[in-house]
């Protein structure tokens, strides 16, 4: 059996996707592609016997040639395609953020329920790398003792020029506050950000470099220094303080950016869906953890907006279906 995809936003992330859509994964096809800018979704489609393109998402979700969706749209736009996707009953892979604001993310989140059924996975790649997936197995052995503390850095060599000073924390900071609570198995309860000098290559509003600061349920410590116009490469490394070692991942991987980073997390969260969408059972990150990831961003750009003040994260009940 094939898969037929139809992929919407035709950017950086959704090219990526078709390209490994097409050439690396099994039992699929890339059968639509979407995007407001035409020539550039016939530019995504290049060379791909069979696929089509839509301007508008409706008309490839009731063509008849889609079984699957994926939402490659910067994530303000996610919601807008994610609830009619939903209510037609369209198994979705959704790139990171779920949304940008728990507001919104929780509207996703009661529209699965009511659906009763998993639909939605989402893009928090880093759960299926190799690296955080041994720290995890250390955290639930406890063969080093307890977890104490997690020292994280996120380095990019630059952001797009769409980049504002809020997209540190809902697209980039969005990636820690999903893997602390995989890694932990813990919800996040707080987070606070420092500021200090700033660098001079930091367009306007933009905090560069920045350290986040986190706490977890139990009271593990989360530091995670990013940096985001760092001109020399795409690093992102993690050093997990047990109580008896302490257990690094990351150290020495500089690429020019995350396609290259985490080509094998993507590849496996992505053969993963298709295997989990034929077989009509979703796995991975959630909608509830899109929810939850969107509550911290939520406390983080209130943290940001007032430096060296810890803001707490709330967070609705967790329904059921996430259980
Ligand atoms: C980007 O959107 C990503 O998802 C990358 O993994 C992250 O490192 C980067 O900061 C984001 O802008």
């Amino acid at each position: 059996e094939i898969l037929r995809v139809g992929v919407v936003g035709a950017g950086r992330m959704g090219s990526d996707h078709i390209v490994r859509l097409q050439n690396r994964m099994k039992n699929v096809r890339v059968a639509a592609v979407v995007d407001i800018d035409e020539p550039k979704a016939q530019a995504a489609i290049e060379g791909i016997e069979g696929a089509k393109v839509f301007t508008d998402f409706t008309e490839a979700l009731d063509s008849g040639e889609v079984d699957a969706v994926m939402v490659a749209t910067p994530g303000f736009l996610h919601e807008q395609v994610l609830l009619p996707a939903l209510t037609k009953g369209f198994p979705v892979f959704c790139e990171k953020p779920l949304t940008p604001d728990s507001e919104s993310a929780w509207r996703v989140v009661e529209a699965e329920e009511t659906i009763g059924k998993r639909l939605i996975q989402v893009g928090f790649m880093r759960r299926f790398d190799q690296g955080y997936r041994t720290i995890r197995s250390a955290v639930r052995s406890g063969e080093h003792g307890e977890l104490l503390a997690l020292d994280c850095e996120h380095i990019n060599p630059e952001v797009p020029d769409a980049y504002t000073g809020r997209n540190l924390i809902d697209d980039t900071v969005v990636h820690e506050f999903d893997i602390v609570r995989y890694l932990t198995g813990e919800e996040v309860t707080s987070v606070e950000v420092r500021a200090c000098k700033n660098s001079s290559r930091a367009k306007e509003g933009l905090v560069d470099p920045a350290q986040i600061l986190m706490e977890t349920e139990s009271g593990i410590r989360v530091s995670v220094n990013t940096h985001v116009t760092a001109e020399y490469g795409y690093a992102v490394t993690t050093r997990a303080v047990f109580e008896r070692n302490h257990l690094e991942e990351g150290v020495d991987q500089v690429t020019p950016g995350f396609e290259e980073r985490f080509v094998d997390a993507y590849d496996t969260e992505i053969q993963e869906w298709i295997d989990g969408c034929l077989a009509g059972e979703i796995a991975g990150p959630d909608a509830w953890d899109g929810y939850a990831a969107a509550a911290c961003c939520e406390a983080g750009l209130e943290a940001i907006a007032e430096p060296g003040t810890s803001v707490d994260v709330e967070l609705k009940p967790k329904p059921d279906l996430y259980r």
